[in-house]
C-alpha cells in the first residue's frame, strides 16, 4: 500500500497573468510518477494497477466525486472486464449485485430472436452500471490512500517530449497547482485537455459522426425483459436494457439535434412500445417513472499513435466509438489493462519495451472494436434509404440464422480476450 502518495511536495512560485497584469503567486506543487489526467473508469481503474506494478500516482479530475459517481453511461461488461476487476480484487459487489446475460435479443418487426453467446462462444456478459464500477474503483483506491485532486481548472500538460513532465491546474480552493511526473496519462475523456496536448503532426485522427442520436432514458421500473432486446424499427431502433431488478434503461433512435422537451414521458413510452414490439407473442412492455432523459450524439474517433513521448492516452481520450456495440468503457479498461504493466516496466527497470508497443497493441483492438460498433451501428439505425433498410434487415437475418453470422456477433460483443 502507498502511504505516501507524494515523494516531494513544496510551495513554489509561479507567475499567472490576471488581466493585463503578470502576478506571482505560490503554488502547490506536488511530484508523483504517474499524473493521470481524469478520474473516470480508465483513470481510476489506472492507479488501481499501477498501485500493484509499485507505482504511485495522483489523478486529477475536474468535476467533483458526487458528480463523476452519479453520472449514468455504460451498462454492459464483457468477460474479460469481469476477469480483470476479479483479478484484481474488484469483483465482489459485482458478482453479488451484477446479473450475468447469456446473450441478448436482436428483432425486427415480427420476429425476435435469442443469440446466446455462452452456448456460441462460451462467455456471456454482465450488466453492471458504470456507476457503480466507479464507485467501487473510488472506494478501493481511498482504503489504498490514493491521492486525487478532485474539482481542478484549468488543466494543462507541459514539457511531454522531455522526460520530466507536468501537469498544471487552479485547484477547487482557486490555488495554482503543479505536479511534476515521469509519466504523463490522459484518461480525460473526448473533450479532455490531453488528447488536444498532441501536435496535428504528431498523430492521425479518423472520425465519422452518424446521422441520429440516442433518446436515452432510465425508469423506475422492473425490466420488461430479461435479456437486452435490440430492435431495428422502420421508425427507428431502439434497445430495452437494464440497470437492476427495479431499474430499466432504454434508447430510442432520434434525429440530431434533438431536443428532449419534445419527448414527454407519453410519447417515449409509445415510441418505445412500438419498436420493441408491444403485444407480439403477448409481449408487454411496462411503462413507469422517468428519473433521467437525455439526448447523446453517436460518434467513431480514433487517434494514433496514443502515446506522444512520456504521454499516454488511454480511453475516450484516443478513441470513441456508437455505444450500439456496448464497448467503450470495455475499451477504457482494455487500455489501461496493457499501459499499467508496460509503465510498471518503464518506470521500475527503465525497460521502454512494452511502454513502446502500448499504443500499436491497444489500437487493434481499438479498430476491431471501432469496426463492431460501426457494424451494429448501421445494421440496427434506420437511414430512411429503403435499399439500406433492405440491405439491414438480410444482415439481420443472416446473424440470426446463421452460425456463423451469430458466432461473429457474439465473439465481438462478449468480448476479446485482454491483449487481443
Ligand atoms: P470518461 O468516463 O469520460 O472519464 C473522463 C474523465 O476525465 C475528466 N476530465 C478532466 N479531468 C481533469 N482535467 C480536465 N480538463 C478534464 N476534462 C475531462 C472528466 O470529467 C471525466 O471524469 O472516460 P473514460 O474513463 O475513458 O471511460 C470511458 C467510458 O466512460 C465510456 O466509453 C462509456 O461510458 C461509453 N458507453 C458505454 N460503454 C460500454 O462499454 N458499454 C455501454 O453499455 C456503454 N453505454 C456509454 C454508454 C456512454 C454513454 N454516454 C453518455 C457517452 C451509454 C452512454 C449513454
Ligand atoms: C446500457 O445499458 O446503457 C447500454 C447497453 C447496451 C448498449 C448501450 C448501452 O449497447
Amino acid at each position: 500500500m502507498i502511504t505516501a502518495v507524494f515523494a516531494q511536495r513544496k510551495d513554489a512560485l509561479v507567475e499567472r497573468a490576471v488581466g493585463p497584469f503578470t502576478v506571482r503567486m505560490t503554488a502547490d506543487r506536488a511530484r508523483t510518477q504517474v499524473a493521470i489526467i481524469g478520474a473516470g473508469p480508465a483513470g481510476l481503474l489506472l492507479s488501481h494497477l499501477l498501485e500493484r506494478e509499485g507505482v504511485e500516482s495522483v489523478v486529477v479530475e475536474t468535476r467533483s466525486r458526487e458528480y463523476v459517481e452519479a453520472r449514468i453511461r455504460a451498462g454492459i461488461l464483457e468477460s474479460s472486464t469481469v476477469e480483470l476487476l476479479d483479478a484484481v480484487g474488484l469483483g465482489e459487489r459485482l458478482h453479488r449485485e451484477g446479473f450475468e446475460h447469456r446473450g441478448i435479443y436482436l428483432q425486427w418487426p415480427g420476429e425476435r430472436h435469442h443469440l446466446d453467446f455462452v452456448d456460441l462462444v462460451g462467455r456471456g456478459v454482465t450488466v453492471y452500471g458504470q456507476t457503480q464500477v466507479t464507485k467501487d474503483l473510488g472506494r478501493a483506491r481511498d482504503a489504498a490512500g490514493q491521492e486525487f485532486r478532485y474539482e481542478v481548472e484549468d488543466t494543462q500538460l507541459h514539457d511531454l517530449t522531455t522526460e520530466h513532465p507536468y501537469v498544471t491546474f487552479t485547484t477547487g480552493e482557486g490555488r495554482p497547482a503543479r505536479i511534476d511526473a515521469d509519466v504523463v496519462v490522459g484518461c480525460d475523456g473526448s473533450f479532455g485537455p490531453s488528447r488536444t496536448s498532441v501536435p496535428a503532426s504528431a498523430a492521425r485522427t479518423w472520425e465519422r459522426t452518424y446521422p441520429y442520436s440516442w433518446l436515452g432514458v432510465l425508469a423506475d421500473v422492473a425490466p420488461s425483459t430479461d435479456e437486452l432486446i435490440y430492435a431495428w424499427h422502420p421508425d427507428g431502433f431502439a434497445l430495452h436494457s437494464m440497470r437492476s431488478s427495479t431499474v430499466s434503461r432504454l434508447y430510442l433512435q432520434v434525429p440530431p439535434e434533438t431536443d428532449v422537451a419534445d419527448w414527454p414521458d407519453d410519447r417515449i413510452w409509445a415510441a418505445l412500445g412500438q419498436r420493441l414490439g408491444q403485444g407480439q407473442g403477448g409481449w408487454r412492455l411496462t411503462p413507469g417513472p422517468i428519473s433521467e432523459k437525455s439526448v447523446l450524439p453517436m460518434r467513431s474517433f480514433v487517434l494514433a499513435p496514443m502515446q506522444y513521448g512520456r504521454l499516454f492516452l488511454a480511453g475516450d481520450a484516443a478513441h470513441i466509438v456508437p455505444p450500439t456495440g456496448a464497448k467503450g468503457l470495455n475499451l477504457a479498461v482494455a487500455d489501461v489493462a496493457l499501459l499499467a504493466p508496460a509503465l510498471g516496466r518503464l518506470l521500475t527497470t527503465k525497460d521502454e519495451t512494452l511502454a513502446e508497443a502500448y499504443s500499436e497493441s491497444a489500437l487493434r483492438r481499438v479498430w476491431r472494436c471501432t469496426h463492431f460498433s460501426w457494424w451494429m451501428t448501421t445494421m440496427l439505425h434506420t437511414s430512411g434509404d429503403p435499399f439500406d433498410a433492405q440491405l439491414q434487415r438480410s444482415q439481420l437475418e443472416w446473424v440470426a440464422r446463421s452460425e456463423a453470422g451469430a458466432t461473429g456477433l457474439a465473439e465481438n460483443y462478449a468480448g476479446l480476450p485482454i491483449g487481443y
